[in-house]
């Protein structure tokens, strides 16, 4: 039996640390069970002899995951709908801070803001929205931390609100901006998918705060974190515009 050398043992140290400073504890878990320093240094061709060099790999990984995920992802395949009575009551509240900060989002004053690579960059009130088709889905939300909850969403399908502000359908990602600093962006196949919806309402109500008054998008083949609530602007870009957790260390595409 061969005993541990010194050498050994702080590259351990090396990875275990590195690990702990940039993941998701799902993350954690998955690149734990599949890497050893040595297979991290050959994935990448690094000689990986600091935190830093360590970390910088990690992330390579994650990105080439991101396309891994996009290469998978089949725009034409639905995520599972369930029926009415299937509904989880109470339906979770989250958020990366408590009930009582929810942000109070005025109605009337409300212009969902469209900018980037858009031809038509006005405004939307919320009575515009409204007016535009609607459809209804009860699909299932999954968060990371380990719960999923049934709920039924109403609101305008988002490629229809795409092709009617003129979007770039070829340009790489849609971003979110929301009321309380909230942010994360999605890749355009993913905002042209049927399922993927600009949503007003929860339950056939109007979307209650917490749930993220006055809009938010709901994304049911992505994992809870990339379903933006109190959404206040949307734009069309080229550039990557990452995402409250997907910025400190969440994976990016967040496939469910
Ligand atoms: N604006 C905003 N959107 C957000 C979040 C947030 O903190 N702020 N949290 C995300 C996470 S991690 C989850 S699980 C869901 C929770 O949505 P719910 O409160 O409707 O269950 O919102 C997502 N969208
Ligand atoms: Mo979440």
């Amino acid at each position: 039996m061969r005993k541990p050398t010194h050498q050994t043992a702080d590259r351990d140290i090396i990875l275990r640390e590195a690990l702990a400073r940039i993941d998701s504890p799902a993350r954690r878990r998955f690149l734990k069970g599949s890497l050893t320093l040595g297979g991290l240094s050959l994935l990448t061709g690094c000689d990986l002899g600091d935190s830093a060099g360590v970390e910088g790999a990690l992330r390579r990984i994650d990105r080439f995951n991101d396309k891994v995920q996009a290469w998978l992802f089949d725009p034409k395949r639905l995520a599972p709908t369930y029926d009415e009575s299937e509904m989880t009551r109470p339906f979770p509240f989250n958020a990366f801070y408590g009930l009582d900060r929810v942000p109070q989002v005025d109605a009337d004053g409300f212009r969902l803001e469209v900018t980037g690579l858009v031809a038509d960059r006005h405004p939307w009130s919320l009575t515009e929205l409204g007016a535009l088709p609607q459809a209804d889905q009860v699909t299932r939300h999954i968060c990371v931390e380990g719960w999923s909850a049934i709920g039924k969403w109403g609101g305008v399908p988002f490629h229809v609100f795409l092709k009617r502000i003129g979007a770039d359908l070829d340009a790489k990602y849609v971003g979110f901006k929301c009321a309380d600093d909230y942010y994360t962006s999605i890749d355009m196949p993913t905002a042209l998918h049927p399922q993927t919806q600009l949503t007003l309402t929860y339950d056939g109500e109007t979307l209650p705060a917490r749930y993220g008054f006055p809009m938010k998008v709901r994304i049911p083949t992505k994992l809870g974190y990339k379903n933006p609530k109190h959404v206040q602007a949307i734009f069309v870009t080229n550039t990557y515009p990452g995402g409250y957790w997907e910025d400190q260390g969440y994976n990016w595409f967040g496939g469910s």
